[in-house]
């Protein structure tokens, strides 16, 4: 599935220049298809690496999110030349990324922690966020899809950023996954 997902995204992506979305009325589509810039090198952060011993500038990332007939939404990661045999924490968050590794907010969650940041288990779990932790194979490529029952708030989630390790669960460290290692801005509401 992810080989047919990425060649999409890929065919798109070249007409598109960029991320794309579709409203239909039933949710967005949201694809984006980027090769990674180094954030010294970038001038609109729009795919940016903050580490480019783990995320090397070049390296590819394809995000596609589709809405489910079911009301829920589906969010597909694809790595693509990044440090092999390596686990990344990986996430949708709420803004887009810049040229700090901060600027790309918080976690989007279905529903809001009201305690900030959120690492309480209740809020922080793979049910209420996107969460697209994955490990890569010995050519530095890898993937991951989440499948959650809801859609994202109209422009409340904005990029994918790639963590320095395994996203935790436990209380008070819940979400959490160490370093920004690397963003992308995907349309996704
Ligand atoms: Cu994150």
């Amino acid at each position: 599935m992810s080989i047919s997902m990425a060649a999409v995204a890929a065919s798109m992506a070249v007409v598109t220049g960029g991320g794309l979305a579709v409203g239909t009325g039933q949710g967005t589509h949201a694809i984006a298809h980027e090769h990674f810039v180094a954030v010294a090198d970038s001038d609109t952060y729009r795919a940016v690496t903050y580490d480019t011993a783990a995320v090397p500038a070049g390296s590819q990332v394809t995000v596609v999110s589709h809405p489910a007939s079911d009301g829920g939404t589906r969010v597909a990661l694809i790595l693509e030349g990044v440090q092999p045999d390596r686990t990344f924490g990986a996430h949708v968050h709420r803004n887009r990324c810049g040229a700090s590794p901060g600027d790309s907010g918080s976690h989007y969650q279905n529903v809001p922690d009201p305690v900030t940041p959120s690492t309480d288990p209740a809020y922080a779990n793979p049910d209420n966020e996107i969460w697209l932790d994955l490990t890569t194979d010995g050519h530095g490529d890898g993937h991951a899809v989440a499948a959650v029952g809801w859609r994202f708030r109209a422009g409340e989630a904005a990029s994918v950023v790639v963590h320095e390790h395994a996203t935790d669960t436990h209380p008070g460290h819940a979400g959490t996954a160490g370093a920004r290692l690397a963003c992308v801005d995907v349309p996704l509401s």
